[in-house]
């Protein structure tokens, strides 16, 4: 499969900045709009799922680009936003830990910008969707989520009314019906017929109906989807906005968020853009988020700042992405370091804190997800396989390899084996990932106050049970004119995601 873009026309990429006020360069230059799922990785049906039902996100598929190898830079939201908006590892920014700067006033290091204060001057108006027509069954709170101070100002509005007014425009609209605990509206999926079940997780009736319960909620986030998809077109504006569905970071089984294995970080990444997108392209290569950021900006005409590590793939089809980085910090008050970094065929995860388990103490996720608890009890009775065994060892391996090729899941650990492509695949990105971590100044390494720490012990339970991450039931927050962040005002994210 090979990428079958067509070439951006290189005025629309020089473009400079652009007055506010409308002009004819204002109009010609696309609107985007990201359409942010959280916690889900490429199940659906136009990734060949054939256990959901998700016509309308297949039927986008068959209208624009669909990336098989696009990956978060973290495998939670916090440091996968902070890294989207700003375009940088969240490393290089110090907001890799998740949750952290929330009441510290950090704020970001110098020149470093979120993507609305890089849009805005060059005439794009910035949106964060959170208000819908009243008659149209639609509901998000929006999210952020980002480990610094916000910018004083943030989104200029967070209504669809204001968006055909005000192109060129770039928004973004978050679901939050996979991040656990998950809520879905759609058709049942029978547990006893999912074939998709991850052969890490064991085959059990409790694990199947988890499983089924995920689906579902794919199948929930696709009817949205289809209804900002029919707004879009009802509002002429389909064919001048490129839309980007994308997730946050991966499903939540217990070997994906969370954790730097592959599910961790795999998301969906589905690009429309007419004239420019072939329809019906498919794409392999190795693709970040960043580039999704890095996209954004050249689609804008904007210039890339300095330390933006993206790259504009999704408008280039000639640029291709070596190796992927991954990064995975403290969580709550389980304090870790991964690393990983993967190319075509071999991924290689360096555990920086090998003595401890690959699942921590997290009350949240025992709390929501039922199949950790059932592993742990299976494992407790001897009754797994030693690949779902893996997890639940006290200490992890220093290094982990893996073939991609022929372990999807992860199973097989090749970091010691004696075959020389596996050595030769484990001492190349071993530097590889040596060589990443002095480019983009990984700050991973310095620790934090035990203040910073202990501060997030306890947040989850405050907040059992009221997290819904797309704001339903909540009334909405929004609709003003250059409405400033959230940040402090009183709306607060679950601690949890
Ligand atoms: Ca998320």
């Amino acid at each position: 499969m090979s990428p079958r873009l067509y070439c951006l026309p290189i005025a629309v990429l020089l473009l400079a900045a652009i007055p506010t006020d409308a002009t004819a360069e204002d109009l010609a230059r696309p609107n985007v709009l990201w359409i942010v799922a959280e916690d889900l990785c490429p199940d659906l049906g136009c990734y060949g799922n054939a256990d959901v039902t998700t016509p309308h996100l297949d039927r986008f598929a068959r209208e624009g680009c669909l990336y098989r190898n696009a990956f978060a830079t973290s495998p939670v939201c916090s440091p996968s936003r902070s890294a989207l908006i700003t375009g940088m590892y969240q490393t290089s920014i110090g907001a890799h830990h998740h949750r952290s700067h929330r009441t510290d006033g950090y704020r970001l290091p110098e020149g470093v910008k979120i993507l609305p204060e890089l849009l805005r001057p060059a005439g794009y108006y910035c949106v964060q969707l959170r208000q819908f027509p009243a008659d149209v069954d639609l509901h998000s709170g929006g999210k952020e989520d980002w480990n610094f101070t916000h910018p004083e100002l943030v989104w200029d509005s967070h209504a669809w009314s204001d968006l055909k007014s005000h192109q060129p425009f770039y928004a973004q609209v978050n679901f939050g019906e996979a991040h656990r605990p998950y809520r879905s509206s759609g058709p049942a999926i029978d547990p006893e017929k999912v074939t998709t079940l991850p052969p890490y997780i064991a085959d059990h009736p409790i694990a199947r109906r988890d499983w089924a319960d995920y689906l579902e909620t794919l199948q929930t986030i696709d009817e949205k989807f289809g209804r900002v998809i029919d707004l879009l077109r009802a509002d002429g504006l389909l064919d001048n906005t490129v839309v980007i569905f994308l997730g946050d970071n991966g499903r939540e089984d217990f070997r994906g968020k969370s954790t730097a294995f592959l599910a961790g970080s795999h998301v969906p990444l589905l690009v429309r853009w007419p004239g420019k997108i072939a329809p019906g392209s498919e794409n392999d290569g190795l693709v970040s988020l960043l580039d999704v950021h890095a996209s954004t900006c050249a689609i804008a005409g904007v210039e890339l700042p300095a330390g933006c590590a993206g790259l504009p793939l999704l408008v280039d089809s000639k640029q291709r992405r070596e190796y992927l980085f991954t990064a995975r910090d403290r969580i709550e008050n389980a304090v870790d370091r991964v690393r990983t970094v993967q190319d075509g065929r071999y991924r290689y995860l360096r555990n920086f804190l090998p003595d401890r388990p690959h699942l921590m103490d997290r009350r949240y996720y025992d709390r929501t997800n039922p199949v950790r608890n059932l592993m742990r009890q299976m494992h407790a009775d001897g009754k797994l396989t030693p690949g779902q065994a893996k997890v639940f060892a006290p200490q992890r391996p220093p290094e982990e390899l893996y073939d991609l090729s022929t372990d999807p899941f992860e199973l097989k650990n090749l970091a010691g084996s004696p075959d020389p492509a596996h050595q030769a695949a484990l001492k190349n990105l071993r530097e590889q990932l040596d060589a990443w971590l002095v480019e983009t100044q990984d700050q991973g390494a310095q620790p934090e106050p035990p203040e910073a720490v202990n501060a997030t012990v306890g947040r989850g339970r405050r907040r059992r049970g009221t997290g819904d991450g797309d704001g339903r039931g909540r009334g909405g927050n929004g609709g003003g004119q250059r409405r400033r962040s959230d940040q402090g005002g009183g709306r607060r994210p679950s601690p949890d995601r």
